[in-house]
């Protein structure tokens, strides 16, 4: 059992938790607490808004596109703005990384110890239809000393590098999961406390996988070796199940056993998904839940990013279905 949880019984206020780990600590300062703090809370209001997105008609395009040259719907927006305001004002985050933004946002805290890389909501194109979507985030120390300014080195840093990284998953219930290096917890939002507690403890994936995630519309062209991947899957009778929703279709893994794929295609040479406010925080998450993430070569951990908004081919699943994996 992993440190996070020897303190902590389910249903634990994930307030709580995160005291409690702090004391673990003796030499913390309580910044990345508070921090973590920051993101749950910015999450419970976006949690609010998805909730009533269909009443309010806010769901659907906000008419112009992202960096990525993708359309922008407007709970994107909402939940970039939640995000920022919640982490610029903290005092603990120097600097914010997000998909919707091009360039790195300095915040009003410029000796903030932290650096937030961000997806405020992924899967965006599952809003409209009611289908889960997720925050995913990762959390870096920053390498510049405090008091000179940030450059390059702070904002391009490797999976390895990370102090914490999680997601929240919109779903049937709304959870959020996040690590510190110290094994996974999964804490589900009671909505009418406005509280998450912790229900899914030291989460570990299991052995024996379920179920193979890939978009079915890119078989013609993948390379021989994953053609053959996918037919071993299939033999050995696991389903198929692809929601279009990184989180959803991580977390599902995860907790059942699984392997997600997006690999490189010819729409998207170097693969669909952002190596920092993606790949990278669910890689530290797999990794600490006993799977394995790859972008086919090498770790996605130690993947040197060569700008913010990269993208990566992506591998990730429970460890003995990954074994037998070759791009
Ligand atoms: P987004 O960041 O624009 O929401 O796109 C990321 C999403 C992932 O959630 C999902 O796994 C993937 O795109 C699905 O892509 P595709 O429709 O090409 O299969
Ligand atoms: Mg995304």
């Amino acid at each position: 059992m992993s440190i996070e949880t020897l303190s902590a019984p389910v249903g634990t206020a994930l307030d709580r938790f995160i005291a409690r780990r702090q004391e673990e600590f003796p030499h913390a300062s309580g910044e990345l607490s508070q921090l973590l703090r920051d993101i749950a809370l910015a999450s419970k209001i976006i949690n609010r808004e998805i909730n009533r997105a269909g009443l309010v008609g806010i769901g659907g395009n906000a008419g112009q596109e992202n960096v990525q040259g993708e359309d922008q719907q407007k709970l994107d927006v909402v939940a970039d703005i939640r995000f920022i305001r919640a982490l610029r004002y903290g005092g603990e985050t120097c600097a914010i990384l997000s998909e919707e933004v091009e360039e790195p946002i300095l915040t009003d805290s410029p000796d903030g110890k932290y650096i937030v890389a961000i997806d405020p909501l992924d899967g965006s194109s599952n809003i409209d239809v009611n289908v889960s979507i997720g925050t995913i985030f990762s959390i870096f120390r920053r390498v510049t000393p405090i008091g000179q300014p940030l450059t390059e080195e702070d904002f391009l840093q490797k999976g390895d590098d990370q102090v914490a990284s999680g997601y929240v998953l919109y779903g049937s219930s709304t959870m959020m999961v996040y690590t510190t290096g110290h094994g996974v917890n999964g804490f589900t939002l009671a909505p009418s406390l406005g509280e998450y507690f912790l229900s899914h403890p030291d989460i570990q994936m299991p052995k024996q996988s379920k179920y193979y995630s890939i978009n079915d519309s890119f078989h013609d062209e993948l390379s021989p070796n994953m053609v053959n991947f996918i037919k071993k899957c299939r033999a050995d009778k696991m389903s198929a199940r692809y929601i279009g929703s990184l989180v959803g279709d991580f977390h599902r893994n995860m907790l059942k056993g699984g392997v997600y794929m997006y690999p490189a295609t010819s729409k998207n040479p170097n693969g669909k998904l952002r190596l920092m406010y993606e790949c990278s925080a669910l890689a530290f998450l797999a990794e600490q839940a006993g799977g394995v993430a790859t972008d086919g070569e090498k770790r996605i951990m130690e993947v040197e990013p060569k700008s913010v908004h990269q993208r990566v081919p992506f591998f990730v699943g429970s460890k003995d279905i990954m074994k037998d994996f070759k791009l």
